[in-house]
């Protein structure tokens, strides 16, 4: 999808910083962290949410989540813990549709709906 902004970032047209990288998977640094570690996990595939992705394919949606672990273990969140997040559609406060994970961690996060 060549107007997707993931898709451009997956494709190097749109600079990112990458954390971790598989065939499959992609992640990079949220451009607006809201935690000190802050890293956004996707698809290199484009599917428009979680809930696309699921369905359509559930094994790469099982390689996000291992993807996920990855980048856990590489910001040394594994031990204090952390948050993982997929905003979907409008009332979840998807902003690009381009299914992504948030992990946030690094510190004590607040209730996770405040
Ligand atoms: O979150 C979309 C997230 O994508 C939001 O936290 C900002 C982030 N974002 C937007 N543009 C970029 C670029 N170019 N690099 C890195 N991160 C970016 P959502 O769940 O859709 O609201």
């Amino acid at each position: 999808m060549t107007d997707c902004l993931f898709c451009r970032i997956v494709a190097g047209e749109i600079p990112s910083t990458v954390v971790h990288e598989t065939a499959t998977t992609l992640a990079f640094r949220d451009i607006r962290p809201q935690a000190s570690s802050h890293v956004l996990v996707i698809p290199k595939a484009h599917y428009a949410d979680v809930a696309e992705l699921a369905v359509a394919d559930p094994g790469l949606a099982g390689e996000v989540l291992a993807a996920v672990a990855a980048v856990a273990e590489a910001e040394g969140l594994l031990k204090g813990g952390f948050r993982t997040i997929f905003n979907t559609g409008e009332h979840g406060g998807q902003e690009v549709a381009h299914v992504h994970a948030h992990v946030v961690g690094g510190a004590p996060l607040g209730p996770m709906l405040a």
